[in-house]
């Protein structure tokens, strides 16, 4: 069988997880890694087992690899996945897809016009039981959405010398917590709901308004500990905790907390929706079950089991109920989607997998609720 392959940009926390998936994919092969330097590159590639380690243009100039993992920091992701599709390459992109809507617009257009496969790494959806949650609702077994409450909560920045780039705007972009986390919390609320969010009204906080940022380089969950001097000093403009009130577009409600300074939660996302039949909650940290409420009988707990789960549900889970699945599983089961995409040969008319314009969508999102923090006020989604 011949095995598509793939270089892979960027090895911070996310690059090697997607390396990870994809060696677990019957019909992959990653055979080049790039790094900000050859040094480092080669190192990264060695540790990693990767036979070639090379620049990013060396990569696009590589005629046998026919995809490309743009997993840097969010001020690259629109130049690299520009610049792959028009090397040809298929393209997985980190999420935010950009650092603002016009980059992504681009993106989005350049995509369709090559017909290339675009994918964005919203894994999270991929949690069995999110694809659960979505065909019930699908299925009205939890009736019509009356209300939603979603939080994504971390403690790896709680301290003022946790620093990482996703603190430097020029890096990261404007917004810092919803760009990073708040975008997975709502791609996953849109995609089970099916609802569209009309209006958000924002209020965020800086805890740290100062950080330390080490003057030596320091991996991201690494909460390292430096000596003082090791330290300067950066003030910090880009939010620590947001909260964000929801309308939708069948008129009901909904609420999300975000935080990356909330001690001992390490990653953990959490949603409750509650319908006309029936509540579901669910929680990643716990992600192999589900809670089902119920007004007129027992609740109920889930479990996510193949001989339980719907047919649409079944096809991402590669375990029997109790052999529990969890973060690095997710990733595995997009990316097993978006490669018969690319088996394929080119992106399908309706992909199940996320794709530049829901990259995009996340974006508007993320930029109205900026908008919405900066005036105090109601902002409307288009
Ligand atoms: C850091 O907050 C981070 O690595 C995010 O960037 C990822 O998208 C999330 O899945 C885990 O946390």
């Amino acid at each position: 069988m011949q095995k598509i392959k793939i270089g892979v940009v960027g090895t911070g926390f996310i690059g090697p997880a997607h390396i990870e998936a994809l060696r677990r994919l019957p019909n992959t092969d990653v055979i080049a890694l790039c790094e900000v330097t050859p040094e480092l590159a080669r190192q990264k590639a060695d540790q990693l087992g990767i036979e070639r380690s090379c620049t990013f243009d060396e990569l696009l100039k590589m005629e046998d690899i026919q995809v490309v993992h743009i997993c840097t920091p969010n001020f690259l992701h629109y130049s690299q996945s520009k610049a792959a599709l028009l090397a040809g390459k298929h393209v997985v992109c980190e999420k935010p897809l950009a650092k603002d809507l016009h980059e992504a617009k681009e993106l989005v257009e350049l995509a369709a016009q090559t017909g290339l496969v675009n994918a964005v790494h919203f894994n999270l959806r991929y949690y069995p039981l999110i694809r659960q949650m979505k065909v019930m609702r699908e299925k009205s077994d939890l009736g019509d959405v009356y209300s939603v409450i979603g939080s994504y909560l971390q403690d790896w920045l709680f301290y003022e010398t946790d620093y990482n780039w996703r603190l430097e705007p020029d890096k990261s972009g404007d917004s810092r917590a919803i760009a990073d986390i708040g975008s997975h919390l709502m791609d996953s609320l849109e995609y089970i709901t099916g609802l569209k969010t009309v209006a958000v009204m924002a209020d965020f906080n800086t805890i740290h308004k100062t950080r330390k940022k080490p003057l030596k380089p320091v991996e991201t969950y690494s909460g390292k500990m430096l000596q003082p001097e090791d330290y300067a000093d950066v003030p910090i403009n880009t939010e620590d905790h947001a909260n964000v009130l929801l309308r939708f577009d069948n008129g009901n409600r909904g609420v999300i907390t975000v935080s990356q300074v909330s001690a001992g939660r390490k990653n953990q996302m959490k949603l409750e929706i509650s319908g006309s039949k029936k509540t579901v909650h669910w929680n990643s940290e716990s992600p192999n079950e589900m809670w089902i409420g119920n007004r007129d009988g027992a609740n109920e707990s889930l479990m996510r089991d193949p001989s339980l789960a719907y047919a649409e549900a079944r096809s991402v889970i590669s375990f029997p109920g109790g052999h529990n699945e969890g973060f690095p599983d997710t990733s595995k089961q997009l990316f097993k989607e978006v490669y018969e995409a690319i088996a394929a040969g080119k992106q399908p008319e309706n992909p199940t997998f996320p794709t530049f314009a829901d990259g995009y969508r996340e974006l508007l999102i993320c930029e109205k609720i900026l908008e919405s923090n900066r005036k105090q006020g109601w902002v409307t989604i288009e």
